[in-house]
């Protein structure tokens, strides 16, 4: 082969390296873009969901047995959605009462669940009980603190 053949050749191997190195290199810039994409991407569907949904609950899990509340003790703030997700894990009927909140789940037998959402206007600490039988005075009672 004569030496323009060489030359031509050698042009051409540069063309396709050329171009081999340009589109991995605009490959390499979409990658690097897209996690940015991404990021905004969730950030404009929860704002969404929260406009459509209105303001998510927080959920608090609370159990009941024969004859207590497992936490018996919640901490709430003032204003905030609660939703209160409680757990029959004994198995007598049970439901969970605070009369100052305005709250009180269905009664709900052993191995049963049961959800109420409320949103507390005061501050304070309040009892939650069993309105089932005595299980109040038997020590089915807890307490929520608002602040
Ligand atoms: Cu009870």
């Amino acid at each position: 082969m004569g030496r323009n053949t060489w030359v031509a050749v050698f042009v051409g191997v540069l063309i396709v390296v050329g171009a081999v190195w340009l589109s991995t290199s605009q490959r390499q810039k979409q990658q690097t873009t897209q996690p940015a994409q991404t990021q905004v991407a969730p950030t404009e569907s929860s704002a969404t969901q929260e406009a459509e949904t209105g303001e998510q609950a927080k959920e608090i899990s609370v159990e009941g047995s024969e004859f207590k509340f497992t936490p018996n003790t919640l901490s709430v703030k003032k204003g905030e959605k609660i939703k209160l997700a409680f757990k029959n894990a004994g198995s007598f009927p049970h439901n969970v009462t605070v009369n100052e909140l305005n709250v009180s789940t269905n009664t709900i037998g052993g191995g049963e669940t049961d959800s109420v959402e409320f949103t507390a206007d005061k501050t304070g600490t309040f009892e939650m009980y069993c309105s089932v039988g005595n299980h109040r005075q038997r020590g089915m009672v807890g307490k929520v603190s608002v602040e």
